[in-house]
């Protein structure tokens, strides 16, 4: 199924009186009070986040996995879900495939669809959490951090073909992310985890082409229970220092000890150059799943503050590569990032909107009411109005999930797909 900017059209004129008087409202406002709304539109319409591959079936937990109907059953189709999500947001402009589960059988073909869906291939992520069909060692006790040489000679051998298969798509970056660890005290020598793991990094960064970037991605539990090897921010920074200029840590939202305060981490990372790659989803206990601004907006907010100074004001930092890396278990896959990139676009919107000048001359005068002011006014200040208005000026839809139920996107994928389709993931 494909929409087309006519189809989008016609739906958005039921919404368009409304909308107009909102977008007016809101940006005379904003204006009067000295906001360039121009140029806020040009930023959240530039601001596009990559969708993971896996992440367009139905996720589940350990207990289990209730399948979506019509969900993609191959790469060809989890890019065309993607152009659906793109053509109604303007906000999923690009791919991050895992490997093994999303090898391209015809790298041509698939560089031109993606194209012509204007989706770009952004970091593709490695696989050392679950053991292949015919792989000859296992991962049972760790890959890149394994007590076996022949184990860390395979994952990292998995790592170097993740990136020959990202490079022949366009790719600019490998995501590494670990579930070595151990279960158990004792089970693991810290030390010698750590070393291992540093040693395979350094190996998979020194084969990389030189225009790639490595981003080491921490966890502090989950699958392993009693330590994790890259546990914190700390360490992987620590591996990606040890690595060299192009290797950067990637912070993922949900990847955080209860309270952990994230904008710190972020603000800290960027001012060291060092903040490579994003994840976002939320979470409420010890998941890390969940819809975007699902749970903790707020928090969201803070963070995107921290990430639009960084962005404002470390040159020494790189472009950030964003992904979201959320699961849905109980929503339609494609309803569920929907969400997500609506919240993202206000968090991103609302952290435009503070005034840095005046925030920055509140924090030198210890005025302390004062910068929570101007921190929740930007907050409070219902930017919705802003995100359609990017939207309709590229083409997308006004109200994105109603456009979708309208035109019945589900519907049409399960006659185009069948009812019993199984997406490769978690
Ligand atoms: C991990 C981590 C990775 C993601 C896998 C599927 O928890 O967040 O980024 O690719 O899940
Ligand atoms: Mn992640
Ligand atoms: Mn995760």
């Amino acid at each position: 199924m494909n929409i087309n900017k006519q189809q989008l059209a016609d739906l958005n004129k039921t919404n368009l009186k409304n909308h107009q008087t909102h977008f007016d409202f809101l940006a005379q406002s904003l204006s009067n009070s000295g906001t360039d709304v121009y140029a806020l539109l040009a930023k959240l319409a530039e601001f596009q986040v990559a969708i993971p591959s896996w992440a367009l079936g139905a996720g589940g937990t350990r207990f289990g996995r209730f399948s979506f109907s019509g969900e993609p059953a191959s790469l060809e189709q989890k890019i065309e879900d993607i152009g659906l999500i793109h053509s109604l947001t303007q906000t999923a402009g690009a791919i991050s495939l895992h490997i093994p589960w999303d090898v391209p059988n015809d790298y041509n073909a698939i560089k031109e669809l993606a194209a012509l869906h204007n989706i770009k291939f952004d970091a593709v992520n490695s696989n050392t959490f679950q053991d292949q069909k015919n792989q000859k060692e296992s991962y049972k006790y760790g890959s890149l951090s394994n007590t076996s040489a022949a184990v860390r000679e395979q994952a990292i051998a998995h790592n170097k073909e993740v990136v020959e298969i990202g490079n022949k798509l366009g790719s600019k970056a490998l995501t590494v992310w670990l579930a070595d660890g151990s279960s158990f005290p004792g089970q693991n020598n810290f030390q010698t985890a750590l070393t291992h793991t540093q040693n395979s990094l350094i190996s998979i960064y020194e084969d990389m082409p030189a225009d790639w970037k490595l981003y080491i991605e921490y966890k502090p539990y989950e699958p392993n229970f009693y330590s994790t090897v890259i546990q914190d921010w700390g360490t992987s920074l620590m591996l990606a220092n040890g690595c060299g200029e192009r290797a950067y840590t990637l912070v993922d939202l949900g990847h955080h000890l209860p309270n952990t305060n994230i904008e710190q981490i972020v603000s800290i990372l960027m001012l060291k150059g060092k903040l490579g790659g994003f994840h976002f989803n939320d979470s409420k206990y010890g998941d890390d799943d969940l819809t975007v601004g699902s749970i903790k907006p707020y928090a969201l907010f803070l963070i995107f503050n921290e990430l639009v100074y960084g962005m404002q004001n470390n040159p020494q930092n790189p472009e950030l590569g964003w992904m979201i890396d959320a699961s849905h278990n109980v929503k339609d896959p494609l309803e569920d990032l929907i969400q997500s990139l609506e919240a993202i676009q206000e968090a991103y919107a609302k952290a435009l909107l503070i005034d840095q000048n005046a925030l920055r001359a509140a924090q030198e005068a210890n005025d302390v009411t004062a910068c929570q002011e101007l921190l929740q006014n930007a907050y409070r200040t219902d930017v919705r109005p802003l995100i359609r208005e990017a939207r309709l000026r590229h083409g997308g839809a006004l109200n994105p999930i109603e456009a979708y139920r309208a035109l019945e996107v589900r519907k049409n994928l399960i006659n185009e797909r069948g009812n019993k389709t199984v997406a490769t993931g978690l």
